[in-house]
């Protein structure tokens, strides 16, 4: 049985990673956070109790920015596939914590290789890092491809691109199987509640059911590549599973603005919105509602922006270009953005109606709108 060790395990795609190399046969082993509430609501569903035996699903604690914990934990478990999927993944919040970001997301990529190196491990421990379409930044061409020069611009996109180099410089410099995945955003009912996909089916969802009022956001005009995670993190392992160590761009090859996917969103519950003013100006009325169940009167404002949702630098357009994985790896998404956004308000509405069952009941429920 191979095993694989998952930073980021308790993140979005730590969970479908785990589920689908469990599915192969692998054993698990996945690193999370200390935190003062139990974090690991992404993968309770593959839990084992620790005193049984022969476990296939173990997690260890532990931290990116703690080289002696991951030297330990990867001499223990000795795997034959590292997944580097842990970072601070919030573009906006990296100008927030610059440095921390910088340390995580790019030297903790640096711990992970030199962990491997330091244990001899070069020629058993394949790895994985988890790069991403931000690298990109300021468009230069499109669609973005594997050659596509990159102008990073946030500390995030800046830090992940120092862990791509770093994983190209241990591949070269040490014959390590280390390959970068240059995915583009890939969202699931799972998907972090303040990014924006999640943030406006959320919204979505508690507007039908009449728990919220309305939603900010920032940037409508802002383009991005939308896939499913699912699709996503099977090509991980495709990549780790090629002949040789390469880069990968992963993408649907189309694009969406944040506008058109709140439209998508309102009507999957039969809203119908429409968009007037500009700029900071800019807002959305409830144009019509098919929906007889929902009560939501005609004319209601339910979107406005908010410039602190603005970032100091933005990544305005990403398409990728996807045909290496395809033609080379035959990677093909099952899923198309319209049934990802189906399958996304279907959870949230699940969620929301939960919420309200709460509410009904007498009990208070936060929302935070972040
Ligand atoms: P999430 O934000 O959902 O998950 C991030 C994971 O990293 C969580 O498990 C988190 O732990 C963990 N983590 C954060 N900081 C540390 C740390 N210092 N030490 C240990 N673990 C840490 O991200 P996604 O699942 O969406 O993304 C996975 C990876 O892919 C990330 O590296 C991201 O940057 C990258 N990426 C994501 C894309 C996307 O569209 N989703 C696209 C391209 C790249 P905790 O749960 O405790 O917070
Ligand atoms: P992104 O994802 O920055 O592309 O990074 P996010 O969903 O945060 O933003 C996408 C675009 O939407 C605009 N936007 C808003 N974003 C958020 N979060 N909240 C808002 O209210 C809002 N309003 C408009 C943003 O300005 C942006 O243009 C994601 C992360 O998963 C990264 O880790 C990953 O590397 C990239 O995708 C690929």
């Amino acid at each position: 049985m191979k095993i694989a060790f998952i930073t980021g395990i308790t993140g979005q795609d730590g969970a479908y990673l785990s589920e689908f190399l469990l599915k192969k046969g692998y054993i698990v082993h996945g690193l999370k956070r200390r935190a003062s509430l139990f974090n690991t609501d992404r993968v309770d569903h593959l839990y084992q109790d620790p005193h049984v035996e022969d476990r296939n699903f173990v997690l260890h604690y532990g931290d990116m920015t703690d080289s002696t914990n991951l030297i330990r934990l990867i001499q223990k478990i000795q795997p034959d596939e590292i997944y580097n999927l842990a970072a601070m993944s919030h573009v906006q919040v990296s100008f927030e914590i610059p440095e921390y970001t910088g340390n995580a997301d790019g030297l903790g990529t640096l711990r992970i290789l030199d962990a491997v190196r330091l244990l001899g491990l070069e020629k058993k421990t394949k790895v994985y890092q988890a790069s991403t379409s931000e690298l990109y930044g300021q468009v230069q061409e499109t669609p973005q491809t594997e050659r596509t020069p990159f102008y990073p611009r946030s500390p995030y996109a800046v830090a992940k691109m120092y862990a791509y180099w770093i994983t190209v410089n241990y591949r070269e410099a040490y014959g390590m199987f280390a390959c970068n995945g240059i995915l583009f955003n890939h969202e699931s009912p799972i998907r972090g509640e303040t990014f924006v996909t999640r943030k406006i089916t959320r919204a979505a969802a508690r507007i039908a059911l009449g728990l919220q009022d309305k939603i900010y956001l920032g940037n409508l005009d802002a383009q991005r590549d939308w896939g499913h995670a699912k699709d996503y993190v099977r090509m991980m392992w495709m990549i780790l599973q090629a002949d040789e160590p390469e880069d990968w761009v992963i993408a649907t090859g189309k694009t969406t603005t944040v506008r058109d996917f709140v439209k998508m969103a309102f009507n999957e519950v039969g809203i119908d919105l429409e968009f007037l003013g500009e700029g900071v100006n800019e807002r959305a009325v409830v144009k019509s509602c098919a929906n007889p169940e929902i009560k939501v009167k005609k004319g209601k404002e339910v979107l406005a922006v908010d410039p602190k949702y603005f970032r100091p630098t933005e990544v305005e357009l990403l398409i990728g270009d996807a045909t290496k994985a395809n033609t080379k790896l035959g990677w093909i998404p099952e899923y198309d953005l319209q049934d990802l956004v189906k399958e996304m308000m279907e959870s949230d509405l699940q969620l929301m109606q939960k919420d309200q069952h709460i509410q009904k009941g007498g009990y208070k429920i936060f929302n935070y709108y972040e």
